[in-house]
C-alpha cells in the first residue's frame, strides 16, 4: 500500500458539525499561537483605536518594536487560509482585552500592543476590532473546524494604581513581616485593620476588616483613572495587594506587582468571585475552546483550585466538554520540577511546557546529549495525572517571551552555515510535531523568524514592518525580509509542520499514544522513541549531530516491517525487536509499523 493511501485510509473525516469539533480532545490539537496586532492588519481604519494624537496617546507607532503596529482580528480572519492550510486545529489568540494604551515612566513609554495590560474586561481593545469581530472570528474558526483559545490573566490589571511613597523611584517589594496588614508604615506604626487575620484565612468575613490599604504603601489612583478599570470593583485599591515590584522570589513572587502591574489581592473571595464571573461570561457569550491562562505561577494556589472547576463546569453547562486551560508556568528546568507542581496544588490541568522547550533548545540550539529528553520524560510522572497530562500539555519551541528557536539556533552556533541552522530549526520543530504533548507553532517561527532576542525583540509583524530592528533581520529558509508581507505556504518550515500535522492526524498514535524512550546517549546523536497506542508502534528517531548516525534501535517484538511516514526507515526489522536506522546529520525519520508481508 502506497503512503498516500495509507494515509487517506486512516484520516478521520473532516468535523462537519461544532458538536463534532468539540467533542476532540486536547490532545488532538495543533496549536498556532499569535499576537493579533502583529499578525496581520484587517483594517487600518483601527490602528489608533480611535484615540486622537501621537504614539503617547494612540500606542500606535509601526517603526518602534514596543507600540501597536495595525493588526487585528478582521486581518486574522482573513488569514484562515494560511493558518489551517499549516494544519493548525486551534489558535491561542494573544489577549484581546481592552488595554491602557501606553505606559511606563518618562521616556521609557511603550504600548499595550500584546495585550496583557488590561483596563476593561468585558471587552476587545478597539485597536484590535470589535466583540463583534471576535465573534465573527470565532463563528469562522469553528465552521472549519479550528478551535479558539483565548489568553487570559487574572494576576493583574494595567498599571493603575500608584504609591505616594514612590512617584518618582522604583516601588521596592514591602514584605508582610515588614510591613504587617495591622500597622501603618511598619510595626511601629498606628494600629489599622482591627481584626484582619491576614491573606491566608481568605473568607468574606476576614477580608471586610481589611478596609485601609495603607500598611506598606499610600496606594492611590491617579486623576482621571478612578473608573478606568470595567467591571467596576476593579477600581477599588482593596482588591488590589499594594506592596510594590515583585522580586519573583518568595512571598513576592505571588504577592507583588509585576513590573508595576497592579497585582490583584486574588486571596480575597471578591476577587475570585469577579473573575469567574468575567471569564465565564466570555464562555457564556463566545463559546471558545480554552484558555491559555497568563502568569498563573504569580498567583496562589486557592485561586487555581477554585477557578478552574468554576470554568469547567461553565464550559461543559455550554455544551464544550473539552475545554482546555494551560497555565503559563515559566521554568528554566529542564524537567518538570517545577511546573508539576502547580498541576498538583493549584490543580491547573495543564502547564505551558516550557521544560520541553528548554530541552530543545539545549540539545538543538546547543551541545547538551540526546539522554536531556530521558530526564524530560521520566518527569512527567510529577505530573498530577502523570502521562496523560503531559500528553495534553502544549509543547513549543519558541515564544513570543523567551524568542524564537532559530535565534537560540543562531546564537549557539555563530559560523553554522544557512542550511545547518535551517536544519536545526526543522529538527526542533519536527520533534515538538511527534513527540508526546500538544504542538503549539509561534507565529512567524514556521516563515524562519529569527529576531534579536526576547520579547519585543521576538515579535515581528507577519505583514510588512517598518521597525529597523526587524528589517534587519536574516531570516531562515528564505530571502525574504521583514519589509514584505510573509505568509509563504511553500517556506520549508511552514512545509514540515504542514506535512508532519497531516501525519499526526493521520496517526492517532503520535496524538494519543504512549511513549518509550528507546535510544539517548550523552552527546548529541541519536534519540529514538517509539510512540504506541492500541499495539500500533510509530518510531520516531532524531539525530542531533552534524554526523551521520547508524544504529540498531529497539522496537516491539511484533513490529516486523515499517512504512516510512517521513525521512527514511528500514523496510524491515532485522530481527524481532530491533530495527537499523540510518540517518544523516541533523534530520529525522517516522516510521510507522505495519503488518509483515
Ligand atoms: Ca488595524
Ligand atoms: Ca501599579
Ligand atoms: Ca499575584
Amino acid at each position: 500500500m502506497s503512503l498516500i493511501a495509507a494515509l487517506s485510509l486512516a484520516l478521520a473525516p473532516a468535523p462537519t458539525t461544532l458538536a463534532e469539533v468539540r467533542a476532540r480532545p486536547a490532545e488532538d490539537e495543533i496549536v498556532y499561537f499569535l499576537l493579533p496586532d502583529r499578525f496581520e492588519n484587517g483594517d487600518p481604519g483601527n490602528d489608533r483605536g480611535g484615540l486622537q494624537g501621537d504614539r503617547l496617546k494612540t500606542g500606535y507607532d509601526p517603526t518602534h518594536k514596543g507600540f501597536y503596529h495595525g493588526g487585528d482580528l478582521k486581518g486574522l480572519i482573513a488569514r484562515l487560509d494560511y493558518i489551517q492550510g499549516m494544519g493548525a486545529t486551534a489558535i491561542w489568540v494573544g489577549p484581546i482585552f481592552k488595554n491602557k494604551p501606553v505606559q511606563g515612566g518618562k521616556g521609557e513609554e511603550s504600548a499595550g500592543y500584546h495585550g496583557y495590560w488590561i483596563t476593561d474586561f468585558t471587552t476587545v481593545d478597539p485597536h484590535l476590532g470589535s466583540d463583534a469581530d471576535f465573534k465573527a472570528l470565532v463563528e469562522a474558526a469553528h465552521a472549519r473546524g479550528i478551535k479558539v483559545y483565548m489568553d487570559i490573566i487574572v494576576n493583574h490589571t494595567a498599571d493603575v494604581i500608584a504609591y505616594r511613597e514612590c512617584t518618582d523611584r522604583p516601588c521596592t517589594y514591602r514584605s508582610r513581616a515588614d510591613y504587617p496588614y495591622q500597622r501603618r508604615g511598619g510595626p511601629g506604626g498606628v494600629a489599622i485593620n482591627p481584626g484582619f487575620t491576614g491573606d491566608q484565612v481568605m473568607t468574606a468575613d476576614n477580608f471586610a476588616r481589611l478596609t485601609d490599604m495603607t500598611f506598606a504603601y499610600t496606594p492611590f489612583i491617579p486623576k482621571g483613572e478612578e473608573a478606568v478599570k470595567v467591571p467596576a470593583w476593579l477600581n477599588d485599591p482593596r482588591y488590589y495587594h499594594n506592596r510594590g515590584n515583585t522580586t519573583f522570589t518568595n512571598e513576592s513572587s505571588t504577592m507583588g506587582d509585576f513590573v508595576g502591574l497592579d497585582d490583584l489581592m486574588t486571596e480575597n473571595p471578591r476577587v475570585i468571585e469577579g473573575m469567574i464571573d468575567i471569564f465565564g461570561g466570555w464562555i457564556d457569550r463566545f463559546g471558545i475552546d480554552g484558555f491559555r491562562i497568563d502568569t498563573a505561577k504569580h498567583v496562589n494556589p486557592e485561586f487555581w483550585q477554585a477557578f478552574v472547576p468554576a470554568m469547567e463546569a461553565r464550559a461543559k453547562a455550554k455544551g464544550i466538554p473539552n475545554f482546555h486551560m494551560f497555565g503559563e508556568v515559566s521554568s528554566d528546568a529542564l524537567d518538570a520540577a517545577v511546573t508539576a507542581e502547580h498541576t498538583r496544588v493549584d490543580k491547573l490541568p495543564t502547564n505551558i511546557d516550557f521544560p520541553f522547550r528548554n530541552t530543545v533548545v539545549a540539545t538543538v540550539a546547543g551541545t547538551r546529549g540526546t539522554d536531556a529528553f530521558e530526564g524530560l520524560f521520566d518527569s512527567d510522572a510529577l505530573y498530577e495525572g502523570g502521562f496523560a497530562t503531559a500528553r495534553r500539555s502544549p509543547t513549543f519551541v519558541g515564544n513570543h517571551d523567551n524568542g524564537r528557536l532559530a535565534f537560540y539556533v543562531r546564537q549557539a552556533f555563530p559560523n553554522a552555515r544557512d542550511d545547518e541552522v535551517l536544519k536545526r530549526v526543522v529538527l526542533g520543530h519536527a520533534m515538538m510535531l511527534t513527540l508526546r504533548g500538544v504542538p503549539t507553532v509561534y507565529s512567524g517561527d514556521e516563515q524562519g523568524f529569527v529576531g534579536d532576542g526576547i520579547d519585543q525583540a521576538a515579535r515581528q509583524t507577519l505583514f510588512p514592518s517598518k521597525v529597523a530592528s526587524y528589517l534587519d533581520d536574516k531570516l531562515v529558509g528564505t530571502d525574504s525580509t521583514h519589509s514584505v508581507a510573509n505568509f509563504n505556504a511553500d517556506h520549508p518550515i511552514y512545509r514540515t509542520i504542514a506535512t508532519l500535522a497531516k501525519l499526526r492526524a493521520a496517526e492517532p498514535a503520535l496524538r494519543r499514544g504512549g511513549q518509550k524512550l528507546r535510544t539517548r546517549g550523552p552527546k548529541p546523536g541519536l534519540l529514538a522513541v517509539s510512540r504506541i497506542l492500541n499495539g500500533r508502534e510509530v518510531l520516531l528517531a532524531f539525530n542531533t549531530s552534524t554526523a551521520p548516525v547508524e544504529a540498531n534501535v529497539e522496537v516491539e517484538a511484533g513490529s516486523l516491517a515499517f512504512a516510512t511516514l517521513a525521512g527514511s526507515c528500514a523496510a524491515k526489522a532485522s530481527a524481532p525487536g530491533s530495527v537499523r536506522v540510518t540517518l544523516p546529520p541533523l534530520s529525522y525519520a517516522v516510521c510507522g509499523a505495519v503488518a509483515a508481508k
